[in-house]
């Protein structure tokens, strides 16, 4: 029975109490006040930053143990499982906002550890903007909707961020990150994590070694194109939520390996750059990434308001094993987070919410504070005692034992020398990318810094630039309509040499995955009049492959084939937009084609997944949609264009073949034209 929140059940849910049939309400109507004013407070602040976010739960598994390096209880044994939640998101857009803007990821893994809950809070790249916990609120200010207007939602591109950016050089390692294709993933399930900072790992003798943590997902990592990013921002503002929850639903469980970088403070004097400095990477030449398990996500939340909204992750949050370095950035994060979630969710009880709460016992003699559900027993509240038999005990070397790492210095503000060098990894980063990647660095920035609408900004941007790369800037401020400036004065004191000039790993192409077409969508376009076998044969060997497939027409319900066959649209030519699709299929059937043809989304289906680089099946008289659309199935180079598969009836089994091989390459980069052909 619908009960209040006492528990009285209600008689009935439609009416309030009135005076008459057509008399006032009354006021003792508890049953609609009690009703209305839990509604009037169902909003929570939402984060200030990474508002929007999706996440699941599920478990990491240690490959080995690592007792030499930590005592950090997931790694204690090879086999071992720690239960996860883990919250994916963006940094800038609101909580409503959309799920394919062009932005840094958040990737937050909770660890129900045997030993307290330890929180990696990480982003999909594996820098930041900024060196010190000092300028954090002034980036927020800027990126976020500027304050007299509200506007733009979910953009960098527009005055204030880069007015900022340009103003703080320590950005420009970060900048070519974020305008480089990372800032647009696929999919949540296809972006590598990062926990940034150096960490300490600590073994039970309490020797330390430096760590910085990678995540890197099993199905590789690939973007969208901005084309792409900016038509599903309306075709569906829930892409990456809708991705992770329908893959979780149908059983193709993400997973990620996790790899470490351990090098010793000894190492960290040597480099070249300093280790404690967020604007930098340890480049895998230096230091390799070893792995050391895998996480896999393997259930939805059962409510998202429950468990993704409420969840607190906190850097604060360490377990007997991991413990902080220096850096500054980390230590500002280490009071953020607590500091946050009093506000958020409305008390320093926030670890009582069932999603926040350890696994791991919790006892100890903190008390009451709004919203407390734990009932403590007994009349002692205080350490030492008698009347409590002295418990709860302190644990001693059993207990978290910070690192003592010996200090001496000035008190002072300030930074150490190797800080002031902003350019020499943002040159790294940019010179390991391949040319697609390069030329859609470049047309990221031209796009934002067009935005930018005083000019001075745009020049003092480009002028930092062309430290990075000279050819890099002459092409951003070409497509700007301007000349390239005098290079930005660095502000080092002499130049620095990097050990490393070129690290094929920070291209997404480094990590293409298994392959194969393994949960991506795939589109095959039906209508009255298509030859509906051999679509049913295409589809049977696309879903054997793991692929998922929609058959899409002009409307819903069936479709008669001209052999007879009854196919069932379940996509419509207006509900399923061309960019929800991987991978598209164009059916055999002379009628079929022409009614097809007669629809004008059907065209900008084909040609938006020709120039998002997707791989098309044409079948028999499918062809002719993509004549109609002007798509020659050849490159501009003259060479055949390896996602265009072109099949017969005779050659449907072949041509399938052809087809999922080419789809599993994700994309076709060599197709691409800047401005795009068609
Ligand atoms: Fe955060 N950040 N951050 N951040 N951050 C928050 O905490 C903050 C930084 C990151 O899914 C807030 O609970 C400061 C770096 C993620 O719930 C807040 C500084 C990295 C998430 C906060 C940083 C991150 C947050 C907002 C500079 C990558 C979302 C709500 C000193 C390593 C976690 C909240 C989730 C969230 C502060 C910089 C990642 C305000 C002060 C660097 C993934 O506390």
């Amino acid at each position: 029975m619908l009960t209040t929140n006492q528990g009285v059940a209600v008689g009935d849910n439609q009416h309030s109490l009135k005076a008459g049939l057509s008399g006032p309400t009354l006021l003792e109507d508890f049953i609609l006040r009690e009703k209305i004013t839990h509604f009037d407070h169902e909003r929570i602040p939402e984060r200030i930053v990474h508002a929007r976010g999706s996440a699941a739960h599920g478990y990491f598994e240690a490959y080995q143990p690592l007792t030499e390096l930590t005592r950090a209880a997931p790694f204690q044994a090879a086999g071992k499982i720690t239960p996860v939640f883990v919250r994916f998101s963006t940094v800038a857009g609101e909580r409503g906002s959309v799920d394919t803007a062009r932005d840094v990821r958040g990737f937050a893994v909770k660890f129900y550890t045997d030993e307290g809950n330890w929180d990696l809070v990480g982003n999909n790249i594996p820098v930041f903007f900024i060196q010190d916990a000092m300028k954090f609120p002034d980036l927020i200010h800027a990126v976020k909707p500027e304050p007299h207007n509200g506007m733009p939602q979910a953009a960098s591109a527009h005055d204030t961020f880069w007015d900022f950016a340009s103003l703080m050089p320590e950005t420009t390692h970060t900048l070519m990150w974020v305008m480089s294709d990372r800032g647009i993933p696929r999919s949540y399930r296809m972006m590598q994590g990062f926990g940034v900072h150096s960490f300490r790992l600590v073994n039970a003798a309490g020797e330390s070694h430096f760590v910085k943590f990678h995540w890197t997902p099993k199905l590789g990592t690939h973007s969208l194109v901005w084309d792409e990013a900016v038509k599903l921002a309306g075709a569906d503002a829930d892409f990456h939520r809708r991705d992770l929850w329908d893959a979780i639903e149908a059983g193709e469980y993400p997973e990620w390996e996790l790899g470490l970088q351990i090098f010793t403070d000894a190492q960290a004097e040597g480099f070249s750059f300093d280790v404690l400095d967020a604007t930098k990477i340890v480049p895998e030449e230096l230091v390799p990434v070893t792995p050391v398990g895998r996480m896999v996500l393997n259930r939805n939340p059962d409510n998202f308001f429950a468990e993704t909204e409420q969840v607190a992750f906190c850097t604060a949050h360490v377990v007997p094993g991991i413990d902080f370095s220096n850096d500054p950035l980390l230590a500002g994060r280490i009071h953020s987070y607590v500091d946050t979630q009093i506000t958020r969710l409305g008390g320093a009880n926030f670890h009582e919410i069932p999603i926040n709460a350890p696994l791991a016992p919790v006892h100890n003699n903190q008390r009451d504070g709004l919203h407390r559900q734990a009932i403590p027993r007994g009349r002692v509240a205080y350490e030492p005692n008698s009347l409590g038999g002295g418990c709860p005990f302190q644990a001693g070397t059993a207990g978290f034992v910070s690192f003592p790492q010996q200090l001496d210095g000035d008190k002072l503000r300030g930074k150490p020398e190797k800080f002031a060098d902003h350019y020499s990894q943002a040159t790294l980063f940019y010179e390991s990318q391949t040319e697609v990647e390069k030329a859609h660095i470049i047309a990221a920035f031209r796009f934002e810094l067009s935005k930018v609408s005083v000019p001075a900004i745009r020049q003092r941007m480009l002028a930092s630039l062309v430290n990075v790369s000279a050819d890099m800037a002459t092409k951003i401020a070409t497509g700007l309509g301007i000349k390239v400036p005098a290079a930005m004065p660095t502000a080092l004191a002499k130049a620095v040499s990097p050990e490393v000039t070129l690290s094929s790993a920070l291209s997404l192409m480094a990590h293409p995955g298994d392959g194969g077409i393994r949960t991506r969508k795939v589109a095959i376009l039906i209508a009255d009049g298509i030859v509906g076998a051999s679509a049913l044969v295409i589809q049977a060997a696309i879903t054997a492959a793991g692929a998922v497939t929609c058959m899409i027409g002009p409307r819903l319900g069936p479709v008669n084939c001209a052999d007879g066959q009854s196919l069932e649209a379940t996509g419509t030519l207006e509900n399923a937009a061309s960019v929800l699709f991987d991978a598209l299929v164009l059916p055999d059937g002379g009628d079929g084609v022409t009614r097809l043809a007669g629809y004008g989304q059907t065209v900008e289906f084909v040609t938006n997944q020709y120039r998002h680089g997707k791989t098309i099946l044409a079948l028999g008289a499918g062809k002719a949609l993509l004549d109609q659309a002007g798509i020659a199935p050849t490159l501009a180079s003259g060479e055949p264009d390896p996602g265009i598969v072109l099949a017969s009836a005779d050659t449907v089994d072949e041509g399938t073949a052809t087809f999922i091989t080419a789809a599993g390459k994700h994309r076709h980069s060599a197709r691409e034209s800047d401005p795009p052909r068609i």
